[in-house]
C-alpha cells in the first residue's frame, strides 16, 4: 500500500459499492418513470472498480471518465442528489443538468469530465496530468475507460505522450469483456497490458471485483505517480450485470448466455465486501443509504428543469452565446 493513504476500513468499501448499487437501481426507476428521458448505462456489478479507485484519491485529484460513470464520480465525492438531477436534467445538477448521464462533470469533486465519445478518458486525463506536472503540488490524473476503448488511436497517442513526458496519470481500463454486444476477445488483438507496457508504462491486470485488491493496486500507481514516477496503467477484469444500456431492458439482445451472467453474479462484489463487515454493521448501512437516496431523489425531482429560453447558457466558455449568434429556430430572450 502506498505510503501516506489509510487503508479504507472494509466498511468504508461496503458503504460505497452499496451507494453505487442503489443508487443505479434508484435511477433505472427514474428512466422507467421518464424522469431521465436518455436512459443510462448502469455499471450495476462493477462497483468494486469505482470504490477501490474512489478510496485511493485523494479530493485534489482529477478524475476523467466513460459513459458509465456514475458509480465513480459517487466513489470520488459527487453529491448523489446533484448527480441525479444531472442525469434528469435538472439545474440543481452538477453541471446545470447540460451533461445528462453521459457528460456530466462534477469541477467541485474533482471530476473535470466524463465523455460518452469511447476512448476519450485518456487523452483528456493524459492533458490533466500535464498541467498538473507544471503545478508541481502533487496532485494526480486518472483516466476511466472501457476495453472498448483499446482500439481508440487518441487513447494510444495519451500512451505515448504521457509516456514520455512522464506525467503523473494512472490509466484504467474497466475490461467487462464487452463493447456493448461485441466480446472483447474479437475486438482486441493480443493482450490489454501489453498494449500500455509497449510505450513504456507499467502495466498490470487485476481483480475487479474485488474492491480490495482495487484499491492496493491504484494506491501503488497513485503513489508512484504522486512521487515523479510517471504513468501506469491498469485492468481490472469485470462484469456488468445489466445490460449495456437501459434500452436493453427493453430491447432482448442475446449476446451472453445466462449461464455466463450467473457465474459472474455469484461473485457479486457487493456480497463480497458485505460479507467482511458484521451483519449489523451492514444493515445500519444499507438504511442509511436508503434515507440518503430518499433524499437524493427528492431533491432531483424538486430542482427545476431549464426553460427553453435557457438551453444555450453555460455552453460557451467565451461568454453565454455562440459567436456569430444563434441559431435560427432559437426563441430565446435576447436571440
Ligand atoms: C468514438 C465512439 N465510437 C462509438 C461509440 C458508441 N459506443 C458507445 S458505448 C460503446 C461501447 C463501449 O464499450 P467499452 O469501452 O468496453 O465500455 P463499456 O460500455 O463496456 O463500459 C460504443 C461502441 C461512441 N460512443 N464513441
Ligand atoms: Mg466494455
Amino acid at each position: 500500500m502506498s505510503a501516506g493513504l489509510a487503508r479504507p476500513v472494509p466498511e468504508d468499501l461496503y458503504r460505497t459499492i452499496r451507494l453505487i448499487r442503489r443508487f443505479e437501481e434508484r435511477a433505472i426507476d427514474l428512466v422507467r418513470s421518464g424522469d431521465i428521458v436518455s436512459g443510462i448505462h448502469p455499471c450495476i456489478g462493477q462497483e468494486a472498480v469505482a470504490a477501490g479507485i474512489g478510496a485511493a484519491l485523494r479530493g485534489g485529484d482529477i478524475m476523467m471518465a466513460h459513459h458509465r460513470a456514475h458509480g465513480h464520480m459517487l466513489a470520488k465525492g459527487t453529491d448523489p442528489g446533484r448527480l441525479l438531477a444531472e442525469m434528469a436534467g435538472r439545474t440543481g445538477g452538477v453541471a446545470r443538468g447540460r451533461g445528462g448521464s453521459f457528460h456530466p462533470s462534477d469541477f467541485g469533486a474533482g471530476v473535470f469530465h466524463c465523455s460518452g465519445t469511447v476512448g476519450h478518458g485518456a487523452p483528456m486525463a493524459a492533458g490533466a496530468a500535464w498541467a498538473l506536472a507544471r503545478e508541481g503540488a502533487g496532485r494526480v490524473a486518472i483516466g476511466i475507460f472501457g476495453d472498448g476503448a483499446m482500439n481508440q488511436g487518441a487513447l494510444l497517442e495519451s500512451f505515448n505522450l504521457a509516456s514520455l513526458w512522464r506525467v503523473p496519470v494512472v490509466f484504467v481500463c474497466e475490461n467487462n469483456l464487452y463493447a456493448t454486444t461485441l466480446p472483447v476477445e474479437t475486438a482486441v488483438a493480443g493482450s490489454i497490458t501489453a498494449r500500455a507496457a509497449a510505450f513504456g508504462i507499467p502495466a498490470s491486470a487485476h481483480d475487479g471485483m474485488d474492491p480490495e485488491v482495487v484499491f492496493e493496486a491504484t494506491a501503488a500507481a497513485v503513489a508512484r505517480a504522486r512521487d515523479g514516477g510517471g504513468p501506469a496503467f491498469l485492468e481490472f477484469g469485470c462484469y456488468r450485470f445489466e445490460g449495456h444500456h437501459t434500452f436493453e431492458l427493453t430491447a432482448g439482445l442475446r449476446y451472453r448466455d445466462a449461464g455466463e451472467v450467473a457465474r459472474w453474479r455469484a461473485r457479486d462484489p457487493m456480497e463480497l465486501a458485505g460479507g467482511r463487515i458484521p451483519a449489523r454493521r451492514r444493515q445500519q448501512i444499507d438504511e442509511r443509504v436508503e434515507t440518503d437516496l430518499d433524499a437524493a431523489v427528492r431533491f432531483a425531482l424538486e430542482s427545476p428543469k431549464p426553460g427553453p429560453d435557457e438551453a444555450l447558457d453555460f455552453l460557451f466558455s467565451s461568454g453565454l452565446r455562440p459567436r456569430g449568434g444563434v441559431p435560427r429556430n432559437y426563441a430565446g430572450r435576447d436571440g
